[in-house]
């Protein structure tokens, strides 16, 4: 019930499967970073190497250079750590001039058919709470998540400590 929002106590996804997590992700709702990146039209696709590894590609809409709109190409690898769904994220963008990091990557939740949950802390206060994190909800439907997935999504929020936090993220066909 009650949310320490504890980032070591967070609970994620019980034994991922990055196969079935394969394939294309529309993010339908975001809570942002500090330094805000990806503001809409974001669509992830994952996908599985021949040596087994988890990489990802990703589009959205950037505003770079104070006032350059344009859609990033963005492109990831995974590191697996010994829990399956807790990975560190390496990304860099297609152009030079795109962000680079290196971020947590936790997959908290997940149908794989639906609805996922993802979420990043990038900086642990002292007090073992998150002082800078982004999250991102995924859909596989460009429309939105179905009714009957709100409610697990919303329970989701709330045991990130971050309901309330996050907004729509729009698709309209910019990238
Ligand atoms: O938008 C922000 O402010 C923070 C996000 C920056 C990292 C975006 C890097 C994307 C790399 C390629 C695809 C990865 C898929 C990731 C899925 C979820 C997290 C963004």
């Amino acid at each position: 019930w009650a949310q320490d929002c504890q980032v070591a106590n967070i609970q994620v996804m019980q034994n991922f499967d990055k196969t079935r997590y394969t394939g294309l992700w529309y993010a339908v709702a975001k809570k942002d970073p500090e330094g805000l990146f990806l503001l809409d039209n974001i669509v992830a696709q994952f996908t599985i190497t021949e040596d087994g590894k988890m990489t990802a590609t990703a589009k959205g809409r950037v505003i770079i250079l104070n006032n350059w709109e344009m859609c990033a190409d963005m492109l990831a690898t995974f590191e697996e750590t010994p829990d399956p769904a807790k990975f560190r994220m390496k990304y860099w963008g297609a152009a030079a001039y795109l962000q680079t990091g290196n971020d947590d990557h936790w997959v908290i939740d997940t149908d794989y058919d639906n609805y996922a949950v993802h979420y990043s802390c990038r900086l642990v206060d002292s007090d073992g709470t998150c002082l800078d994190s982004y999250s991102m909800i995924f859909s596989r439907h460009p429309t939105g998540l179905r009714p009957e997935d709100q409610r697990n999504v919303h329970q989701k929020k709330v045991d990130l400590c971050l309901l309330g936090k996050y907004r729509r993220v729009a698709h309209t066909g910019f990238c």
